[in-house]
């Protein structure tokens, strides 16, 4: 694709400092910077220039790089100018860049040429966004991995062994429903999963990154006065949170952002959950449900004294199992010698006892992102995206497994195929591209 547009952007962030840079892209992009100049600008050399107004008179001077198309970021033709950092200065360079022939760039729009010209894949182009806006050296580091195309690397791989099965199984399986041989058979089972295992270890990679960028979302949840604001209170450091012995202090939703062990954490304090009267209360638990089911964990907490009612079974079975960490709390009022699970877990919000395990048991699934090399940085796009693949991939070993004919199961393959592309952008709606490259900031 080659736009016939040239954009133009201020691409340093607005305010005052020592240089300010200008970007422009498109097939007007050089008569844009010749203009500017007047005078000739040499690809690929740094050369120092007037910038000149319409009246003749200079606006600035500084720096002016010619990127020749394809061999830019763009892949277009690109005229950089660094001038002086003020906003006013940049103001009027940019606007004698468009009566010179450019138009202002929306959000996004440079890095959404360089992936419509094919120089980078969606995934990539996404990793730019991430890069710049990483709030860690672990997330920036696994941001610049992506970047580098580590993901979309493993990515292509899955996507490769995909087709392979696909056509082995379109090969193998006659579509006319002939006997199928056996080795051939189980060939494909083998295959498929291989395919399923290999997905898989693509998907917790993808988690890992995702957390890294998004953080992981904690919701401590329980019954009114199970100690839940105490613990927010313990884990955030000071009184974040009202606590009183009254059952049904919290209602809002509270929120406190932390590191634990390298790893952002939101942790959400949450109303204690029972069958409230008072509508304020309602809508606290009502909003504490929406919190639990988007929390990546969710501590349960129970009162270690009272030990787990009936109550309790009724909202622990609501809760989701693999997300779900049960904790007795309040463990500083039992007795030495009270009998206590042996499996659970117990802390003291008050003492702060039993808090390093419990930082533990919430950190358990997340690797050292300061230590681990292998890190990239993804988003919950890619891993829905991995997660419908590999639904397909074990929809098609259904089939396989049925003695279902070979169209289902080439269709589930194509589907899983499809998945795996619209990560790196090779299938995808313009809506979806619309909606990445508008989070963008301008002048990217
Ligand atoms: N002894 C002891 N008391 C605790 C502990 N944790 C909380 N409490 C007490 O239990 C009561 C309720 O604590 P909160 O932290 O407000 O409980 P909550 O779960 O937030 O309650 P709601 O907001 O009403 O749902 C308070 O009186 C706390 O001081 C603990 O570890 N040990
Ligand atoms: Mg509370």
């Amino acid at each position: 694709m080659f736009a016939d547009e040239t954009i133009a952007a201020i691409a340093t962030p607005p305010g005052i400092g020592g240089i300010g840079v200008i970007r422009v892209s498109g097939p007007a992009a050089y008569q844009v910077g010749t203009s500017l100049c007047q005078k000739a600008i040499d690809a690929g050399a740094i050369q120092f220039r007037r910038f000149i107004a319409a009246d003749g008179d200079t606006l600035d001077h500084g720096l002016c790089l010619y990127f020749r198309g394809p061999h830019s970021f763009t892949g277009e033709d690109c005229i950089e100018i660094q001038a002086h950092g003020g906003p006013v200065v940049l103001d009027m360079l940019l606007e004698r860049v468009c009566e010179l022939g450019a138009r202002l760039a929306r959000a996004g729009e440079f890095s959404e040429r360089a992936f419509l010209n094919g120089r980078i894949d969606l995934a990539q182009a996404e990793a730019i966004a991430d890069l710049i806006e990483s709030g860690s050296r672990a997330a920036s580091r696994a941001a610049m991995r992506s970047l580098e195309g580590r993901f979309s690397e493993r990515v292509h791989v899955l996507v490769d062994e995909v087709i392979d099965l696909r056509a082995f199984i379109e090969a193998a399986l006659d579509f006319a429903e002939e006997e199928i041989d056996f080795l051939d058979n189980r060939q494909i089972g083998e295959r498929l999963d291989n395919c399923r295992q290999h997905l898989d270890e693509l998907l917790a990679m993808s988690e890992q990154g995702r957390t890294l960028r998004e953080g992981l979302s904690v919701s401590l949840a329980g019954l009114p006065n199970a100690g839940k604001s105490s613990l927010l209170n313990t884990l955030a450091g000071y009184d974040a949170a009202i606590v009183t012995d009254i059952e049904g202090t919290t209602r809002d939703v509270l929120r406190e952002h932390m590191s634990l062990k390298g790893i952002p954490v939101r942790i959400n304090d949450t109303a204690g959950l029972r069958d409230a009267q008072n509508p304020v209360e309602a809508e606290g638990i009502r909003r504490a449900w929406a919190e639990i089911e988007s929390a990546d964990i969710v501590v349960y907490l129970v009162d270690a004294q009272r030990g787990i009612s009936n109550a309790d079974r009724e909202i622990l079975h609501k809760l989701p199992a693999d997300r779900t960490r049960l904790v007795y709390n309040k463990a500083d009022l039992l007795e030495e010698d009270s009998a206590r699970n042996p499996d659970a877990m117990y802390i003291s919000a008050r003492d702060g006892d039993g808090i390093e395990e419990l930082i533990e048991a919430i950190t358990d699934h997340s690797v050292d992102f300061n230590q681990d090399h292998q890190v990239f940085l993804a988003r919950r796009r890619h891993v829905d995206a991995l997660r419908l693949a590999r639904d397909a991939v074990l929809a098609a070993g259904a089939s396989f497994a049925e003695g279902a004919g070979g169209e289902l199961m080439a269709e589930d393959l194509r589907q899983a195929q499809q998945q795996l592309n619209e990560i790196t952008g090779e299938f995808t709606s313009d809506d979806l591209l619309g909606r990445i490259f508008a989070r963008f900031c301008i002048g990217k």
